[in-house]
């Protein structure tokens, strides 16, 4: 059998990375007895929650397994939590939810963490549900009748926000190289066994799914072990953690925190809002809120320029705030050179600042300095590369530690553009991002799908992927945008039917004025242009464009 040959590839890689980390000959066994599980099914008549309950005796690595609701759906599952003792220094914590034998659709799906991992996704109140589910709408449902498996990749976050938290990185290689690429690998390697032991078969297809820094694991995932998966679904991925710390410091952040008037206020963001989409919302044909001709869009603001030394008004905008919106949009270009020869990192796109930028780049205060980007860089700075809990991403110039940003990007980034060992395995990648993300850049994503295209040359590029773009989303999904799109089905009809992803509709969300108006869903660098008639609510009177 096909799939029993790549198992035994795969396996084989497995069984090296676990017998290393783990000093423990259970797994190993337990690999090796999926050969013979077929014939043993027959003779096993425990019930399901028995089997359930004999996978905590199976090895060391299985804390405990009991039987639970199902993340999604009204099955119940057999859900595994457990714990891989890589090194002294990192403990990767796993937990793989195991549907009922009739509920499950023999595959699995792999959950990426967001931030810079810490905990386990599946298992974290405040994540439950999985934040980038909104993306997938209906399509969530069918996770639950998959496998579904997520790691904390061998750290444990510690703080208020544990997924912020980057001080465990400090002289810590294996959990660098965990968190890096490696514990998703080694997971999917226990989630597989698991499903042996429960199911007496492995999952025929594997998937991994993920938003942020989880869409960076589905493509770190393909770049290092291209077997692993048959499909990946990388939401608005945050492929250059250390581009943007490098860059984002120096020539923006600086910026924004050195002086009040420089900082945006929630109203201030608001005004801003308000007139560049006035500006730019009928640049795609349609005066709908939705500015969805990013790229065509260059309102820079200075009409509103403050008059007269007014300074403090709701209405107008200091030189600083102006020169703040400027560096947002701007791309960097940091001296810093990184992994796979990249500099720089790309500017943001527009629309949607409302639902972003107060989060991602200003804070609640301009004193407290708490955004999202700053906290991300300013961790990075401190613990990947300076080891200097009093640097600063204030103070700190990249340039004098470019060996540093170097070593750590080769082992986060995701900009290897040599995807065609997963071309080769039949794989297949939908990328999407939200173009009003002021987290992680889209245009730095483009890039990249750029570089895969000039390696792998256009016709192979398009048998292996899609890089789909939604107008007026944010980071978190929030925005006036259609950005409920069946994602999970289209990857599946790809891997399981051949049926490449023709022509997605995109749904606007609930919080949107428009509820239930839908949208053609557009590969970059095409966004939705009305068509001058028809229902302004139905993707039908819409066309992809540049
Ligand atoms: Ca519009």
């Amino acid at each position: 059998m096909n799939i029993n040959f790549r198992m035994r590839s795969l396996l084989g890689a497995w069984t090296r990375f676990v017998s290393v980390f783990i000093g423990s000959m259970s797994i190993l066994t337990s690999f090796v007895s999926f050969e013979l599980a077929g014939a043993a099914e027959a003779l096993d008549s425990r019930s399901f929650s028995e089997r359930c309950a004999a996978l905590v005796n199976n090895n060391t690595i299985v804390a405990s397994a009991t039987i639970e609701a199902a993340l999604f759906g009204s099955h119940n599952s057999c859900v595994v939590r457990g714990k891989i003792i890589s090194s002294p220094a990192s403990t990767i914590n796993f937990r793989v939810d195991l549907p009922e034998p009739n509920s499950w659709n023999g595959k699995l799906l792999m959950i990426g963490g967001a931030g810079f991992d810490g905990i386990v996704p599946t298992d974290a109140p405040n994540h439950r549900g999985f934040w980038f589910t909104k993306v997938l709408g209906s399509d969530a449902e069918r996770m639950a009748h998959y496998i579904i498996g997520s790691s904390d990749s061998g750290h444990q976050g510690r703080g208020q926000n544990p997924i912020e938290d980057f001080s465990w990185v400090s002289q810590n290689p294996t959990a660098l190289a965990n968190h890096g690429y490696q514990a998703n690998h080694i997971v999917l390697g226990v989630a597989i066994d698991l499903s042996v032991q429960l199911y007496s078969k492995p999952p025929e297809r594997r998937y991994i799914v993920g938003g942020s820094n989880g869409g960076r694991a589905g493509l770190v995932a393909i770049q290092h072990y291209p077997q692993d998966y048959n499909g990946v679904i990388a939401l608005e991925p945050a492929i250059s953690q250390e581009g943007f710390a490098a860059n984002l410091g120096t020539q923006m952040l600086q910026h924004i925190f050195a002086s009040p008037e420089n900082w945006l206020d929630r109203k201030h963001i608001e005004l801003y809002e308000k007139h560049e989409l006035n500006a730019c919302d009928g640049l795609d044909g349609l005066k709908d809120g939705i500015l969805a001709n990013v790229r065509g869009c260059d309102y820079d603001g200075t009409d509103l320029l403050c008059k007269n030394g007014v300074r403090d008004s709701d209405d107008c905008l200091t030189s600083g705030q102006l020169e703040s919106i400027k560096r947002i949009h701007a791309d960097k270009n940091v001296n810093v050179t990184l992994a796979d020869g990249w500099v720089g990192y790309a500017g943001f796109g527009r629309g949607g600042e409302s639902s972003d930028w107060a989060t991602y780049l200003f804070g609640r205060s301009f004193a407290a300095r708490a955004a999202s980007d700053y906290a991300l860089a300013d961790n990075i700075v401190k613990w990947g590369i300076t080891n200097d809990p009093n640097a600063n991403v204030m103070t700190h110039d990249p340039t004098q530690w470019a060996k540093q940003y170097r070593a750590l990007s080769d082992q986060i980034d995701a900009t290897d553009p040599n995807l065609l060992p997963f071309y080769q395995h039949g794989g297949k990648l939908i990328v999407w991002y939200g173009t009003s993300d002021a987290c992680v850049s889209y245009m730095q994503t483009a890039r990249y799908i750029e570089s895969v295209t000039g390696k792998l040359g256009d016709e192979r590029t398009k048998a292996l992927l899609r890089f789909y773009i939604s107008p007026a989303t944010g980071h978190a999904m929030a925005g006036a945008g259609a950005s409920t799109i069946p994602l999970l089905s289209a990857l599946e009809n790809w891997v399981e039917k051949d049926q490449a992803p023709a022509s997605l509709t995109a749904t606007l969300t609930k919080e949107s004025a428009n509820s239930g108006s839908t949208r053609p869903l557009c590969e970059y660098p095409l966004f939705p242009r009305y068509k001058g008639n028809g229902d302004p609510h139905s993707a039908s009177s819409f066309d992809c464009s540049r």
